[in-house]
């Protein structure tokens, strides 16, 4: 009897760790997450609740590849609808974080180009898709947003994230 309980508690811890590990943002599955998400930058949004949209287009121009706008500003507590579209003839993304995250994970992806994200902060689109990524900015500061398939970010493909 006392097995059966300590077995269920057991799977039980799994299950959460399993869970923790999925949400978390980033590429770290053995590193510890809060349960509520709260990152530097702030949380996952609640689609079920209002949020304001901003459209962000990718593309490429000139040999230079960009978001369109590359700088969104924000009231510190607002939810934010991002609703985003790969206008340019290949596949881009979009990584919500912080500057030192994105630039940290940059070189993480010239290691591992096949990485692909699945998490709230990030979206990959393939030419002409959309997608869109609900995140409610809970701190102030300027974060950073990037495509970090290698060589997009230095060509020009990030932008800035001011909240106030
Ligand atoms: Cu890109």
């Amino acid at each position: 009897m006392a097995n059966i309980a300590s077995s269920a508690i057991l799977a039980a811890a799994i299950a959460l760790a399993t869970v923790a590990a999925v949400a978390a943002p980033g590429h770290k599955p053995g590193e510890s997450h809060r349960h509520d998400d709260e990152t530097a930058y702030g949380k996952p949004g609640d689609p079920r609740k209002p949020a304001r949209v901003v459209q962000i287009t990718m593309r490429e121009v000139d040999g230079k590849m960009l978001f369109q706008p590359s700088r969104v500003e924000v009231r510190r507590g607002e939810q934010i609808r991002f609703m985003l579209r790969n206008n340019g003839e290949i596949d881009h993304e979009i990584v919500l974080a912080t500057l030192a995250e994105n630039l940290a994970h940059a070189i993480e992806m010239a290691k591992n180009p096949d990485m692909e994200h699945d998490d709230p902060n990030a979206k990959r689109l393939k030419p002409k898709a959309t997608g869109e990524i609900v995140w409610h900015f809970t701190k102030a500061g300027e974060f950073d947003f990037s495509c970090l398939i290698p060589g997009h970010r230095e060509a020009g493909m990030f932008g800035t994230i001011v909240v106030k």
